[in-house]
C-alpha cells in the first residue's frame, strides 16, 4: 500500500484551500452544482492527485478540444469504468513505486463516475474497487440523477415520476418513472465489509463535502462518497437555485448526509438534526414543486411522495439509510 497524504479536517469555511485544481475553461451549464463538487473535490484534495472521470458531462463539457479546467493530472475512462480506472491507477502507481521508477510519495487517486456510469453501469467495478483493500483510492458518484450529457435519460437514480426523454408524462401514463431511487451508498457499505469509509453529502454543505473528502482520502484503502448534485438542465429550474435546491433535498429528508467509517455511522448537517429530533423535515413539496421535472405531479402524486419519504424516516431500521426491519425476536 503507498503513503497516505496527510489531509487535516478543516475547521471552518474560511479555511477551505484558496489553491484551485478545476478553473475556468469547462462549458458546464450556468449552476452546474456537478462543477462545484468537482471544484471542491480537488481543492480538498490539493495538487498532489490524480483524477480519473467517467463518460458524462464531467467529461465531455471539461475536455473540450485542447481547453480544459484541470490543473491537475487527469484521465477520461469509459463509461462503466470508474472503479477499475481507479484501481488500475492505484496499482500503476504503487508498482512504479516499488520498483524505483518513481518518487515513494503519497499521491491521491480519485476517480468520478455519474449516477448512470456509477449507480447503474459501473456498479460491478466499483464493488471490485471496494474489495482490494490493498489500494487507496476514492470513487466520487456525483448523481444529477439522469444521464444528463446524451439529454437527460432516466437512469437507476432518477426519482419516482420524474420527467426525462425516457420517461416523459403522457396522457395514458402520467407517471412514467416508477422505480424508487435506488439505494447506492448504504448497498456499498453494506456489501463491502471491509471498505473503510462510504458517505453521502452535497455541494450546497461546501465544508462538509470537502472534510468528507479529506477522511475518505486519509483513512487508508479504498472508498466511496455519493454526492447529489441539482442539474438546471434535467430538473429544469433557473440555474441560480442550485444551491437551494441542494439544501431543500437534505432539509426535505429526501437526501441523507452520513458517513459510515470503520463501521460506524454519524449523520452531518441537517440530517443530524433531523435524525436527532431538533429540526423538522421540510415538506417534500417544497423542492419537488420547484423543479419542471417534477410539473405533472397530481396532489396525489405528492402526497405519494411525501408517504415514502415518511416512511424512510419513520419505518426504516436505520432512518433514512437502511429500509430492513430489524430481525424478530425469538421470543425466548
Ligand atoms: C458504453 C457507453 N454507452 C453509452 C455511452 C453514451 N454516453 C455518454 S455520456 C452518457 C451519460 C452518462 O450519464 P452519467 O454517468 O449519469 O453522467 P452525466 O452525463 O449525467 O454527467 C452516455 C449514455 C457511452 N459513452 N458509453
Ligand atoms: S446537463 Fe446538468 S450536469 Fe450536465 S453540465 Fe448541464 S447542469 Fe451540469
Ligand atoms: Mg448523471
Amino acid at each position: 500500500m503507498t503513503t497516505l497524504q496527510e489531509l487535516p479536517q478543516v475547521r471552518g469555511v474560511k479555511n477551505i484551500p484558496l489553491q484551485e485544481g478545476f478553473t475556468s475553461g469547462h462549458r458546464t451549464c450556468q449552476g452546474c452544482e456537478s462543477a462545484l463538487t468537482m471544484r471542491l473535490m480537488i481543492k480538498a484534495a490539493g495538487p498532489r492527485t490524480i483524477v480519473v472521470g467517467s463518460t458524462g458531462c464531467m467529461y465531455v463539457a471539461n475536455t473540450t478540444y485542447y481547453s480544459t479546467p484541470w490543473v491537475v493530472p487527469w484521465m477520461h475512462t469509459q463509461l462503466g469504468s470508474s472503479g477499475s480506472a481507479a484501481t488500475g491507477t492505484a496499482a500503476g502507481l504503487a508498482s512504479m513505486m516499488r520498483k524505483g521508477k518513481m518518487k515513494d510519495e503519497p499521491i491521491n487517486v480519485i476517480a468520478f463516475c455519474g449516477d448512470g456510469g456509477g449507480v447503474d453501469m459501473g456498479l460491478a467495478g466499483i464493488s471490485a474497487a471496494l474489495q482490494h483493500d490493498e489500494y487507496n483510492l476514492l470513487i466520487l458518484c456525483y448523481d444529477n440523477e439522469s444521464y444528463a450529457n446524451t439529454d437527460i435519460q432516466v437512469s437507476g437514480s432518477s426519482p419516482w415520476g420524474a420527467n426525462s426523454t425516457f420517461s416523459p408524462p403522457g396522457k395514458v401514463h402520467r407517471i412514467m418513472n416508477r422505480r424508487w431511487k435506488k439505494n447506492t451508498a448504504p448497498m456499498l457499505a453494506a456489501g463491502h465489509p471491509s471498505c473503510r469509509y462510504v458517505a453521502t453529502a452535497c455541494a450546497s454543505y461546501g465544508l462538509d463535502f470537502t472534510n468528507k473528502v479529506r477522511r475518505a482520502l486519509t483513512i487508508g484503502g479504498p472508498t466511496f462518497i455519493h454526492v447529489i448534485d441539482p442539474c438546471p438542465k434535467g430538473w429544469d429550474y433557473d440555474p441560480k437555485y442550485s444551491h437551494e435546491l441542494g439544501m431543500l433535498a437534505v432539509e426535505t429528508g429526501l437526501w441523507v448526509q452520513y458517513e459510515i467509517a470503520d463501521g460506524e455511522l454519524i449523520l452531518s448537517g441537517p440530517s443530524r438534526a433531523i435524525g436527532n429530533g431538533v429540526r423538522h423535515r421540510k415538506p417534500v413539496r417544497e423542492y419537488l414543486q420547484r423543479q419542471g421535472r417534477f410539473a405533472h405531479l397530481t396532489e396525489e402524486d405528492l402526497e405519494f411522495f411525501q408517504g415514502r419519504v415518511d416512511d424512510s424516516w419513520e419505518k426504516w431500521w436505520i432512518p433514512g439509510i437502511v429500509p430492513f426491519s430489524p430481525p424478530a425476536g425469538d421470543g425466548a
